[in-house]
């Protein structure tokens, strides 16, 4: 190819002496030692795990860069149609570990640090989380990322840099992940776009244009995160912006004297991305966040416009080569965002606008809880974005003015569908927004899919506009970097490790089941995973669990519509058991130690008493001596993506019992099943197709069905019964919350109280289902055989929920793309 910069020669003899043979010890130790003496300007002699990890890691990112580079340079050229994955949460955990994995270089870089005298595992407990989200829609997002890099699929992820991610429920100590020097991330002072927020409008005459001045300004500044794909020289890009003052600091006010004024609009700028919004499902309603998703949207937006009109081509053919998927509502504002780029600055007129536009963006809803759907009181979105609100005023005009021909007179449709939602104030409705301005909407499961179009979205689109795409997670992370021994059997089992790109192949282990002495290399693969995790709870927590009990999971933000609860209280009941049993009855009760993990938001404060009562009970039940090795409860504080990792291969049931109709999805119950753990669950979101791949016989399925859930809780808040006709097991429990077994009893009151009133999530009326579901699984765990069997037949059905199948998916029927894989030389 043409070589712009110099001597051609020079240059690529170069970059051939940078390269480093993925099984070339001595080289990976070269680069090591070379980022410890030069980048970190350390000591051999001194080196401590730390440092030996940061110099390892800037000697992988190196690899990465330069396949990072190839890639970039390639789609280039091709100038390929690319998916831009906008996600306000990015929920990536380590690097290093899946790093050397999609390298293929775990083995050398294990060599190489062990000769330079430290053991990689130390070395890869030393990084920090990536905690860059809050849960299942953050950490789906950075599923997504990899399984795009490893189809090959031309794609970038934007979203922001958060310099504190979520707090912790224990300590509600911010966790500044950023503190250290980060070696996953590229900053890009040179792309940096101007973002302004408030200001006036001026109309232009006779035209759709207006001039938007004034305000405040700053700059948004990329940072690069390249994610390599599992086994292909293709790595995509995560662009995240931070906010940064336009100037340095204010030198008049300098000048005269004022040091606090010349520097307060350069921390003023810094603060809009400082902190991740600790919430899950739940709208928080601030300006802040407002500023945030702007500064975020509008940055990527010039960015990516900016590469497209580098190929010199019409406005009408951006839909060609562009597409966005919006993760949730909270990029909506980049719809209006675009209008106004092509109406304002290009000059487009605003039908043609219009159509670029709704053949660009596609929109997936990952909630219909009403308190999680995102609506913007319009005099704060006024003030912060005038003209967006003029344009969002045309939209929903022409919008409104279709549905009034095809429904001429129905003023209550008209009202129900406005973008814009009357009373004092006024609301924005972000969802119908972004529905209005997609060419597609989908949900996250089969039955969540099938619920917005029959209930929450119902007047908003004609069939054709609604999909499903059933989430997914990837096994690379989910089963070959936290299982290696379960993924080292089903490679020597299957003769390949195809199966890491193509997971159907899994199924055809399926008869494994069926084999004693498969099924006891697989049961002694779980002992093991079961036994690590003893070790870290016994380190970190001092707690002591047997592993021939039966571990239960449920592992996921703290809600009430995902009724930890109903866990919690059939852990009391069981206590309660327990406690009066007599010698030949317990002789009879399975060993349980029950596992929680989970945070809840700051300001959530029944989820918090629920957090409360949990360790509460804990410290009862595992110290009572009556109780002795039958039962253990755990609540593991901090969750994390690394915590999952340790977790999830050591669970034998996954907990999943949201009340039907409330969990979109979920994405533990398929880390967990591809695991082996058995679906102890309720028939909500995924659960539902987990059940039918898994076979029924092999999960435990519970409570009411979503279809049913309306009834039972008009009848909850209407026609009440007492909790001791609703379950009288349920009442005996709360009787001894209430008498203080777990402590001061009225603590709880708030909490019980919502089930004794409303149980607006059927608590009680599930409780006696769930019961009756955890005596089948203890019975299940008498026959060894039997159980290893339903697991290894979980664990190999669960191969459509792996992220390669569902980023697939949304390429043929959303995207339109293809793979654009770089050559291997
Ligand atoms: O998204 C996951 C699903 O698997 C879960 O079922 C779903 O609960 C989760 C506002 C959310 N839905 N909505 C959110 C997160 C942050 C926020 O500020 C809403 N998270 C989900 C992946 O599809």
């Amino acid at each position: 190819d043409e070589w712009t910069v110099g001597d051609a020669q020079t240059w690529k003899t170069a970059i051939e002496a940078e390269q480093v043979d993925k099984d070339d010890v001595q080289g990976v130790a070269n680069t090591v030692v070379r980022h410890v003496t030069t980048t970190l300007a350390r000591q051999a002699g001194n080196l401590d795990e730390l440092g030996a990890y940061q110099a390892t890691a800037l000697s992988v990112r190196d690899q990465l860069l330069k396949r990072w580079n190839e890639t970039t340079s390639y789609h280039t050229k091709n100038a390929p149609k690319r998916v831009y994955y906008l996600s306000i949460e990015w929920l990536m955990g380590r690097t290093l570990d899946n790093a050397v994995l999609n390298l293929d270089m775990r083995n050398t870089y294990e060599s190489a640090t062990q000769k330079l005298g430290f053991n990689f595992e130390d070395l890869l407990n030393e990084e920090r989380d990536a905690a860059l989200g809050n849960g299942g829609l953050g950490r789906l997002a950075a599923c997504y990322i990899d399984s795009m890099a490893t189809l090959n699929l031309p794609g970038w992820g934007y979203g922001l840099r958060q310099l504190i991610s979520s707090t912790g429920e224990q300590l509600e100590a911010p966790d500044p992940w950023l503190d250290r020097e980060n070696p996953w991330e590229i900053p890009r002072l040179d792309v940096s776009y101007p973002i302004r927020f408030y200001g006036r409008v001026e109309a232009i005459p006779n035209s759709s244009r207006a001039i938007w001045s004034g305000g405040n300004e700053c700059l948004a500044v990329a940072y690069d995160v390249p994610i390599p794909g599992f086994a292909t020289k293709n790595t995509a890009n995560l662009r995240l912006w931070a906010a940064r003052p336009i100037q340095g600091f204010d030198l008049n006010s300098f000048n005269a004297g004022n040091y606090e004024a010349s520097v307060a609009s350069s921390s003023d700028a810094e603060n809009i991305t400082r902190v991740l919004y600790p919430n899950d499902n739940m709208y928080a309603g601030k300006e802040l966040r407002l500023k945030q998703q702007y500064l975020w949207c509008s940055a990527s937006l010039q960015d990516i416009l900016r590469r497209y009109q580098k190929l010199n081509l019409p406005w009408d053919q951006l839909p060609d080569y562009v597409v966005i998927q919006m993760n949730d509502t909270h990029p909506t504002i980049s719809i209006v965002e675009l209008m106004r780029i092509l109406i304002d600055e290009e000059e487009v007129p605003y039908d043609v606008a219009w159509g670029i536009t709704t053949k660009v963006f596609a929109y997936t809803n990952h909630t219909v809880l009403p308190e999680a759907l995102e609506k913007w009181p319009l005099p704060l979105f006024e003030n912060l974005l005038p003209r967006h609100l003029q344009i969002i005023y045309t939209i929903n005009m022409n919008f409104l003015n279709e549905v009034a021909k095809r429904f001429p007179g129905d003023m209550d449709r008209i009202r129900r569908m406005s973008i814009i939602e009357e009373g004092t104030p006024k609301f924005v409705r972000m969802a119908h927004l972004a529905i209005v301005g997609s060419f597609k909407v989908n949900g996250v499961a089969a039955l969540h899919s099938q619920l917005l179009q029959s209930t929450i979205f119902r007047d908003l689109k004609g069939r054709d506009g609604f999909t499903n795409v059933t989430n997914g997670v990837t096994p690379r992370r989910w089963l070959l970097q936290c299982n290696p021994r379960l993924a080292q059997l089903i490679t020597d089992t299957l003769g390949s490790e195809h199966w890491l790109v193509n997971l159907k192949q899994i199924s055809q282990l399926l008869p494994m089941a069926d084999n004693a002495e498969f099924r006891h290399a697989f049961r002694e693969i779980k002992i093991e995973n079961k036994a690590r995790l003893a070790d870290v709870l016994h380190s970190e927590l001092g707690l002591s669990v047997d592993v021939d009990s039966i571990f239960t999971c449920q592992i996921k933000r703290l809600h009430e519509y995902k009724r930890q609860t109903l866990n919690l209280f059939g852990i009391i009941h069981r206590y309660l058991r327990i406690k009066k049993a007599t010698p030949q009855e317990r002789k009879k009760i399975a060993k349980h130690t029950a596992i929680f993990a989970g945070k809840a938001a700051p300001g959530y404060y029944i989820a918090k008493l629920v957090i409360r009562l949990i360790v509460n009970v804990a410290k009862i039940v595992n110290h009572d001596p009556d109780v002795g090795d039958l039962l253990r409860v755990v609540f593991i504080p901090d969750y994390s993506v690394s915590v999952a990792e340790v977790l999830i291969p050591a669970a034998d049931v996954s907990v999943q019992i949201s009340t039907a109709g409330t969990e979109a999805s979920g994405t533990s119950n398929m880390k967990l099943g591809l695991n082996g753990a058995l679906l102890l669950g309720t028939v909500d979101g995924a659960n539902v197709e987990i059940a039918e791949d898994v076979g029924e016989d092999n999960a435990f399925l519970l409570g009411h069905l979503a279809a049913d859930v309306e009834a039972v809780r008009y009848s909850n808040s209407y026609n009440p019964t007492s909790l001791e006709e609703r379950s009288p097991e349920l009442a005996a429990v709360f009787k001894a919350i209430e008498a203080g077994t777990f402590g001061d009893g009225h603590v709880y009151e708030p909490l019980l109280k919502t089930i004794y009133d409303h149980d607006y999530y059927l608590v009680s009326n599930d409780f006696g289902s769930y019961l009756a579901a955890e005596n089948l699984v203890d019975e299940l765990w008498a026959d060894q055989e039997e159980w290893t069997k339903k697991s290894i037949r979980t664990a190999f059905a669960m191969g459509s929920f792996t992220s390669d199948r569902s980023v697939q998916d949304y390429a043929d029927s959303i995207w339109s793309i293809e793979p654009d894989p770089v050559p291997e030389n």
